[in-house]
């Protein structure tokens, strides 16, 4: 398979130039690789003011997508190829996988029902460094909220996500411009050693780690789900070789309120890697396509050789618990906004809770990236 950069990962330097062969790109049908396997994840409920109510992160949504993108003839839809673990591991840590793969069955095991909850966590002047014996407190050692329930089939959903993803990458390798990795739980919250947000594994880090393993000296991700992706920014914040942009709503308001902040530019090698627009709840639509510009200009700046975009659509006006305002009609004009970047793009599919109007959103993304 020819990689999709032609030469070896390699230090950055100024004035390097890109390494991949765009113009190469023969194949133009968006393929979707569709996560089969994401219903096994199916919560019971959430909390809500203390009382439990449906779960908003729901296997509807894939079903609502799926059904958009076959009505819509957006291309192929394609199974995962299964992939090892090795990729995984490359942005998550070998104790949170261990402990992500036998936590319901623990729990179980321990006389627990339904589905999951952390309880307890160490916040400051407490340790993270050693991990407790007691399942309950490895819950909330592994964990930053209550708001996502771990239930039987998480670990398989989640992990084949984590194959449509590496999927995705192996066809962007072979040559398509445009590939979607259609699966939830969503991942970007989710950080090395930590889930939350409704997020465990975060498959959009593991395919931009993946592109870099294969060869890409820079990698960009663009965030535009409405919750800003506090997991991806952490995983890669010292870091020059993957550039991070988010927008998303105000986090002095807005989940996950303590990430997200427009002075995180990142530190270390990292600084001036990393691009937060935060935009106040409520914000109108014009504004947030202006943030989109910025964003898109910075990463073109950067000289990436893919793209990997946390498409969430819970910026539509119609979420329930969300706050922006774009219409259905207003996401084919981001797709063609991110496709005038030129650039290899792998779609990871991330949050939208709305209604069957879901499904219209991200194909409207899509198909405007196809158009473009
Ligand atoms: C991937 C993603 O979009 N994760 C979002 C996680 C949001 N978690 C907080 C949910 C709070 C729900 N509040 C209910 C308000 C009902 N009016
Ligand atoms: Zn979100």
């Amino acid at each position: 398979m020819a990689p999709l950069c032609a030469i070896p990962a390699r230090a950055i330097k100024a004035g390097d130039e890109s390494c991949c062969y765009v113009s190469d790109r023969q194949n133009s049908a968006m393929k979707t690789i569709y996560n089969a396997a994401h219903a096994q994840h199916r919560a019971g409920h959430e909390f809500f003011r203390g009382e439990k109510v449906p779960a908003f992160e729901k296997p509807e949504r894939a079903d609502w997508v799926l059904a958009a993108a076959q009505k819509a003839n957006l291309g192929e839809i394609l199974a995962p190829v299964a992939h090892d673990d090795a990729a995984i591991l490359r942005v998550h840590s070998k104790a949170y996988v261990d402990f992500l793969r036998g936590a319901h069955a623990e729990y179980l095991s321990l006389g627990g029902s339904g589905d999951a909850f952390p309880a307890t966590w160490p916040i400051r002047g407490m340790r993270s460094d050693v991990e407790p014996k007691n399942f309950a407190a490895r819950m909330g050692l592994y964990s930053f909220d209550a708001g996502s329930p771990l239930t039987a089939g998480t670990w398989a959903a989640t992990r084949a996500g984590a194959d449509c993803a590496l999927t995705a990458v192996d066809l962007l390798n072979a040559g398509e411009q445009g590939t979607f990795v259609l699966t939830r739980p969503p991942g970007h919250h989710a950080g090395r050693d930590f889930f939350g947000g409704y997020c465990f594994l975060n498959h959009a880090a593991i395919a931009a780690q993946a592109l870099r393993d294969s060869g890409c000296a820079r990698v960009a991700i663009l965030d535009v789900d409405y919750h800003h992706g506090n997991g991806t920014q952490d995983i890669f914040y010292t870091r020059n070789d993957i550039f991070f942009a988010s927008i998303h709503g105000d986090p002095l308001t807005e989940y996950p309120f303590y990430l997200g902040h427009a002075d995180e530019e990142g530190a270390g090698l990292g600084a001036g890697f990393n691009l937060n627009l935060p935009l106040a709840a409520g914000s109108p639509v014009d504004e947030w396509f202006a943030a989109l510009d910025r964003a898109l200009s910075r990463i073109a700046a950067f000289k990436p050789d893919a793209l990997v975009v946390s498409l969430g659509v819970d910026t539509f006006e119609g979420d329930p618990i969300s706050h922006f305002k774009l219409k259905t009609s207003d996401y084919p004009g981001m797709g063609q906004r991110i496709a005038r970047l030129k650039l290899p793009t792998l779609f990871a599919m991330e949050g939208g809770y709305a209604v069957a109007e879901i499904g219209d959103n991200v194909v409207g993304v899509l198909s405007g990236y196809e158009a473009a």
